[in-house]
C-alpha cells in the first residue's frame, strides 16, 4: 500500500507554543503535564502530529520511572490500594503518577478513575498526579495513549508510575505490556481469581495481593495459600522470579510495607539479571509494531476506494456471492492505488 496523502506526517520541530509546553512538563508544572496528555489523547490528525513531535523532544527524559500495573476484578479495591500506596510512597519522597486503562471507557465513555474523589487524599498530594482514563476509541487506542501519557509523566519527573486496569482479558495484557511490575489484586473468595490464573495470567503477574484481608483474615489466608499453590504448579520451571502472594488491606494499609518490600526486591533482581532491560526492549518493539498496525489499519479504512466499495463487498459476502478471500482481495486491490 503506498503512503496515502492524508497520512500523519513524521515528527516536525516543535512550534513555539509546544516548546513552551515541553518546558512546562520538564519544569514539573502539573498544568503543562495535563495539557500535554490532552494533546496525546486527541484523535485529531494535526494534534497527533504535534504530540509526536512533543514526545520526540521529551524522549531523552523518559523511561526513568518504576512502572507498576495494578489489575483486578471490578471492586477488588484497586483505586483504594493505589491511593494508599501512593500516599505511602510520597511520604518516602517519591513522586507518583497514576493513570488508567479502562476497556469499558472505550465502549461506554465511563472511566475507572473518572471519579477522582475515590482518590481524594492522593489527588490533594502535591507529589502525586492522577489522570483518568481517556474515553472513546478502541482499547488499542486507549492503551497506546496511556503509554504516551506514561512517558510524559516520566518527563515530568514522576519516579513511580502506576497504571490501573480492570482485570478483563485484553486490557490486562495491554497493561502488563507497558509496565515493569504487574500486580493482580485478588479477593478472599478467590474463585474467579483462580479462574483467571488458569487462563494463563501466571506469565503476566509478578505479584498477587489478596485484598480486604481486614474483613475475614482466615478467608484471606486461605485464598493466599490457594493462589500460591496454583502459581507454584503453573509456573514455568526456569522462571527466575516466583510471584509472591501477600494478604493486604487497602483500607487499613496492612501489608503495604511488605508489598513495597517485594516490589523493591523484584526491581533490584530484574535490574541485576538484565530482565528489566530485556522487558523494556521487548515492550518498545511491541509498541512500535502496534502503532504500525494501528496506522495501517486506519489508512486502509480511510482509503476513498475502500470506503466506496466496503458496503457493496459486505453485502455480497452476506448474500454468499463472493468468498471472504475474494472480498479481502478486492478491498486490498482497491487500497493499492
Ligand atoms: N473492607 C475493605 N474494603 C475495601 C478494601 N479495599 C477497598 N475496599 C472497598 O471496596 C470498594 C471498591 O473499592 P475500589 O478501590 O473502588 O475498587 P476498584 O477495584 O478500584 O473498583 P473499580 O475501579 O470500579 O473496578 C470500596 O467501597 C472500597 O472502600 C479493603 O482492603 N477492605
Ligand atoms: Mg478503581
Amino acid at each position: 500500500m503506498p503512503v496515502h496523502k492524508r497520512a500523519a506526517p513524521a515528527p516536525e520541530p516543535l512550534d513555539p507554543a509546544d516548546r513552551r509546553l515541553a518546558e512546562g512538563v520538564v519544569a514539573r508544572a502539573p498544568r503543562a503535564l495535563a495539557q500535554a496528555i490532552t494533546l496525546v489523547e486527541s484523535s485529531r490528525r494535526d494534534h497527533q502530529a504535534r504530540a509526536a513531535a512533543l514526545l520526540e523532544a521529551l524522549l531523552p527524559r523518559t523511561g526513568g520511572s518504576f512502572r507498576i500495573g495494578i489489575s483486578g476484578a471490578p471492586g477488588a479495591g484497586k483505586s483504594t490500594f493505589i491511593e494508599q500506596l501512593g500516599l505511602f510512597l510520597t511520604a518516602r519522597g517519591h513522586r507518583v503518577a497514576v493513570l488508567a486503562v479502562d476497556p469499558t471507557s472505550a465502549v461506554s465513555g465511563g472511566s475507572i478513575l473518572g471519579d477522582k474523589t475515590r482518590m481524594a487524599r492522593l489527588a490533594r498530594d502535591p507529589a502525586a498526579f492522577i489522570r483518568p482514563s481517556p474515553s472513546g476509541g478502541t482499547l488499542g487506542g486507549v492503551a497506546h495513549r496511556t503509554r504516551e501519557a506514561l512517558a510524559l509523566c516520566e518527563a515530568a519527573g514522576y519516579d513511580v508510575t502506576i497504571v490501573e486496569t480492570v482485570g478483563v482479558g485484553q486490557s490486562e495484557i495491554a497493561v502488563a505490556g507497558m509496565t515493569d511490575f504487574f500486580v493482580l489484586l485478588a479477593l478472599p473468595n478467590a474463585g474467579d481469581d483462580l479462574q483467571a490464573i488458569k487462563r494463563g495470567i501466571v506469565e503476566l503477574v509478578d505479584l498477587v495481593a489478596v485484598n480486604k484481608a481486614d474483613l475475614d483474615p482466615e478467608a484471606a489466608e486461605l485464598a493466599r495459600t490457594q493462589i500460591a499453590n496454583a502459581f507454584s504448579l503453573l509456573r514455568p520451571r526456569e522462571a527466575p522470579w516466583s510471584a509472591p502472594v501477600l494478604a493486604v488491606s487497602a483500607l487499613t494499609g496492612a501489608g503495604l510495607e511488605a508489598f513495597w518490600g517485594e516490589a523493591e526486591r523484584f526491581r533490584a533482581a530484574a535490574a541485576a539479571s538484565g530482565a528489566a532491560a530485556a522487558r523494556r526492549r521487548r515492550q518498545t518493539l511491541d509498541w512500535m509494531t502496534a502503532l504500525v498496525e494501528h496506522e495501517l489499519r486506519s489508512r486502509f479504512y480511510r482509503h476513498p476506494a475502500v470506503k466506496a466499495d466496503l458496503a457493496a463487498v459486505q453485502a455480497a459476502l452476506a448474500e454468499g456471492t463472493i468468498t471472504p478471500a475474494g472480498a479481502a482481495a478486492r478491498l486490498l486491490a482497491a487500497a493499492r492505488d
